[in-house]
Formats: structure tokens, C-alpha cells, sequence
């Protein structure tokens, strides 16, 4: 396979090699967790947050709980995407409609560049979680558009390019609560207004890692053999739910086709701060920063709903690796 990645060069990519005899096709950052548990004087926890690289560093942003337990997207900066700085207020949103500018809290942001602007799409409380976006071009001022979907929706991610001459995004329809439920939906827009042309994507189901629910996680990245999904996956056990992380390769012209889907977990909670936190068994995958010349990947990912990993993989590998294990 010559597989060709249409994404960015990013020479400065946080990057491991695989460590001698590990088993698996996604390892993790030696120095994990990059965030700590109380990272700002208001924060119990920073986690499921989105990094782009920008201007030669990094910028993020980042879910940041409070004391309260309500969850507010903070700005941050990097020079080497593991180190990081955190503005001490949330974000100040613009608009100038005062109900699209209603934010009853915000997590789980993700990050998408599509031509010179950087979408955040996020969980946004709008009467109930639906997805929030907004744009910048600086990550100085970001301006809210429109709430895509009615609630209840969660995980909405776009595309990095427009599909069928649209803006394209993939959601999870949800509820209010911790939803026992969910399958992944692809949707476009002409105007990032308007959502319609909705199609199923894929469902949980079998084997028992994602029989729960399942989840877009990163922007998806655009590859010779399709765009490269990583997703969560939600076991229900007699403990509680337990998030994994999957991959699938989705057509490219036709994203709502899945190629083919790993049946296996690629990622499953097991480091300390994985299993141990406000929500043990947490591994939440949200960004995927992929150096295009030489396919390296660094996956960060929320732990147990308290702090940032990162782990990293090869997008060849990986590849190979869903197209070998895969029940699609
Ligand atoms: C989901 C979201 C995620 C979180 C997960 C596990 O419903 O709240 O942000 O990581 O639950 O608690």
C-alpha cells in the first residue's frame, strides 16, 4: 500500500518511536499525563480537549471542569504540544444573538481547519447538550455561529474539507443525561446554518467494547484508503460504562459508508491515570495530529475525566491494522 495522507506537515509533532515489544499499534507518551490535576486554581480537571498546530507552536482548547463540576472551554498555548499554558478565564464567545450566544456550559471541544479558519465544534448547553460552533482565525477572538442540531446531540465533528460542495459533520444524537445509547450520524450544510442530508454512519454494537454506545472522536483525516476516524467506544459493566477507543475508514465522497471498522479496541483504559480519576476507565480520544510526510500520529486523549495523555501511532500500521481486524 503507498498510502497517500492529505493533511499537514508538522516536523515539530510530539513523537515516540514504539517502545521494543509492545504488542499493540497505538503506544503511549512515556511522560503521560501532560496536564495535571489541578492545572488552574478553578479546575478539578483539563481532558477531552482539542490542539491544533499553529503558527510553528500549538493552540488548544480545553475542557476545563470547575469546582462545581461545570465543564468551560479555556484557550491554551504550547511550544512542543506537551508542555502547556492555561488562560485563567473561559473563552469569551462573540455574537451578537443573544441566544446563540447562550453557553450553559461547554466540553469535549474539538478542533477543524478547513482553508485559513479554525472551527471549534463542542458540546454546547443550549436547553441540553447540542453542538456548538464556533471560528477563529487568530484564537484571539472567536465568533459563535448557530447551534447545529436541536438537542440532544454530543460529538460533533467536522470534516477538513467540504464533502458534495458542503460542510460536513459527523454527531452522536444523544439525551440529557449519560445517554445508555448512541450511534454515530454524518450531516451537511451549504452555510454552517442549515444541517440536513442526514445518514447513518455507523451503530454500537458487537463485539462488547462499543455494545453500549460510540462516538466521533477527532477530526478525520484524509487518506488514500479513506478518512482515517478514530472513535470511543462504551461498555456498560457491572461497575459502570467503560470508554475504549476504536478506528474505521470511512469512503471518502460517501463518509456515511464505512470501509472497514476494528473490531478490537485500539486503546483501552489501562494506565494509572486512565483507570484512576473523577470517572475511572475513561480514554477519550478528541484530537489526532498527523505529520503527512511521514504518517506519524499523536493521539491525545481525556483519562478518567481528569487529565490529557497522549499516545502516538503510524498511520500505515494502523491501517493495515483496522483493515486486518475489521467485521465491516
Ligand atoms: C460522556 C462525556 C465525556 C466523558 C464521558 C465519561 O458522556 O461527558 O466528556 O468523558 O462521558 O465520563
Amino acid at each position: 500500500m503507498s498510502l497517500i495522507i492529505h493533511s499537514d506537515c508538522i516536523p515539530n509533532l510530539p513523537w515516540q518511536p514504539k517502545p521494543a515489544g509492545c504488542p499493540d499499534v497505538v503506544w503511549r507518551y512515556d511522560g503521560n499525563p501532560i496536564t495535571d490535576r489541578r492545572p488552574l486554581p478553578q479546575a478539578t480537571g483539563i481532558y477531552n480537549s482539542a490542539v491544533v498546530p499553529f503558527r510553528g507552536k500549538f493552540v488548544g482548547v480545553f475542557r476545563t471542569d470547575y469546582r462545581d463540576r461545570m465543564p468551560h472551554l479555556h484557550f491554551g498555548r504550547s511550544d512542543d504540544g506537551l508542555k502547556w499554558t492555561f488562560s485563567p478565564q473561559e473563552i469569551a464567545f462573540q455574537c451578537d444573538d443573544e441566544e446563540v450566544r447562550r453557553q450553559e456550559y461547554g466540553y469535549d471541544p474539538r478542533i477543524t481547519r478547513i482553508g485559513d479558519t479554525y472551527y471549534v465544534t463542542w458540546c454546547n448547553g443550549y436547553h441540553g447538550p447540542t453542538i456548538g460552533i464556533a471560528r477563529t482565525k487568530d484564537f484571539e477572538t472567536f465568533e459563535q455561529l448557530e447551534n447545529a442540531f436541536l438537542p440532544y446531540n454530543r460529538n460533533g465533528v467536522l470534516f477538513p474539507r467540504k464533502i458534495n460542495g458542503n460542510y460536513a459533520m459527523l454527531s452522536r444524537p444523544s439525551d440529557t443525561g449519560h445517554t445508555p445509547f448512541g450511534d454515530i450520524f454524518y450531516s451537511e450544510s451549504p452555510d454552517l446554518t442549515y444541517w440536513g442530508k442526514h445518514r447513518h454512519v455507523m451503530g454500537k454494537g458487537m463485539p462488547w467494547w462499543q455494545d453500549k454506545k460510540i462516538g466521533a472522536g477527532p477530526t478525520p483525516i484524509e487518506t488514500s484508503e479513506g478518512w482515517l476516524l478514530f472513535y470511543h467506544g462504551v461498555v456498560q459493566t457491572c461497575n459502570g460504562y467503560v470508554y475504549s477507543t476504536g478506528a474505521a475508514l470511512l469512503d471518502l465522497e460517501q463518509p456515511w459508508k464505512v470501509l472497514y471498522r476494528t473490531n478490537k479496541m485500539i486503546l483501552q483504559p489501562e494506565a494509572p491515570y486512565e483507570t484512576t480519576g473523577y470517572v475511572p476507565n475513561v480514554v477519550f480520544p478528541v484530537t489526532a495530529l498527523v505529520d503527512a510526510p511521514t504518517g506519524r500520529i499523536a493521539l491525545y486523549c481525556g483519562a478518567a475525566d481528569t487529565v490529557t495523555a497522549v499516545a502516538f501511532c503510524e498511520a500505515g500500521e494502523l491501517i493495515d491494522f483496522i483493515k486486518a481486524n475489521s467485521t465491516v
